[in-house]
């Protein structure tokens, strides 16, 4: 590969854990909040995770109940309702400290900014939510860390469709192949590889077992080198956290394996 130039940061599951203790508790508040009786528990709201973009998981969701809208007005209405309601006791929960970022995630990003290399935000979450996430955990000036934001209104394809990446790489004017794509779920990873973007993997809660094809690199998480395949490079097997050797590293074991294997 040429120089790395930019990593691209997918934000949910990624950054932080955002799913279980965030989105999920913030949608079953929400229904509450409007006397439905509707409740995502763990299992289901893993199985939702399928749909990207809150709206649409609210959609998909209530063409499975009886006691939903008919109407596909009504129904369309009602979701946007609640994603409102719901992006703001998101927000609530992440200013009360209930999301962290992922260990290891702030040295990454750090030691990039440090050499000089251009970060991106890669989602299509509401840009609200991301706001609220990294207001709280990079500072009121969050936006100085990142040379390019894309997020779920900017898209009219959410992932796995690579349209935010698309986005992305040209306003940075930088090659696919000069960045890293840092992603947690088999839509992201897809929404990468579809935009020639080479991508590491850090396992999250929800997509644990799941299976991903196409990464240059899956492990665990970025704050320790132990349970990544491949393997980091030399000295990557104690316990320091995952750095920007170790990413181009992998991207140059893609090289020799599409050249020779
Ligand atoms: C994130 C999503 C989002 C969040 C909720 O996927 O699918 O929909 O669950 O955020 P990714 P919104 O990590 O691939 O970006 O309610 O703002 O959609
Ligand atoms: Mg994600």
């Amino acid at each position: 590969m040429t120089a790395l130039k930019a990593l691209l940061w997918d934000v949910d599951g990624t950054i932080a854990e955002t799913e279980r203790d965030g989105h999920r508790v913030a949608f079953n508040e929400a229904f509450a909040a409007f006397g439905l009786g509707w409740r995502w528990d763990d299992a289901h709201y893993g199985r939702l995770l399928r749909i990207t973009g809150g709206r649409e998981r609210l959609l998909h969701d209530m063409a499975g109940r009886s006691d939903a809208p008919v109407l596909a007005a009504e129904r369309d209405a009602l979701a946007a309702t609640l994603h409102v309601r719901k992006n703001d006791i998101y927000a609530r929960l992440v200013r009360d400290g209930a999301i962290a970022l992922r260990p290891g995630v702030l040295e990454l990003m750090r030691q990039a900014r440090d050499r000089g290399l251009r970060q991106g935000i890669v989602t299509t979450t509401s840009a609200v939510n991301v706001e609220s996430l990294l207001q709280v955990r990079l500072g009121a000036d969050w936006r100085v860390w990142f040379d390019v934001v894309v997020c779920g209104e900017q898209v009219r394809r959410k992932k796995p469709d690579p349209e935010a990446y698309g986005i992305a790489l040209a306003s940075l004017g930088v090659d696919p192949l000069e960045a890293v794509a840092l992603e947690d779920s088999p839509g992201g990873v897809a929404a990468a590889r579809a935009a020639h973007v080479p991508v590491v993997v850090t396992r999250s809660t929800y997509f644990g077992d799941a299976i991903i094809e196409g990464a240059v690199a899956i492990g665990p998480g970025l704050g320790s080198c132990r349970g990544w395949r491949p393997t980091p490079r030399a000295g990557g097997d104690g316990e320091r956290a995952v750095d920007l050797h170790d990413l181009e590293h992998w991207c140059r074991q893609m090289d020799l394996v599409s050249q020779h294997g």
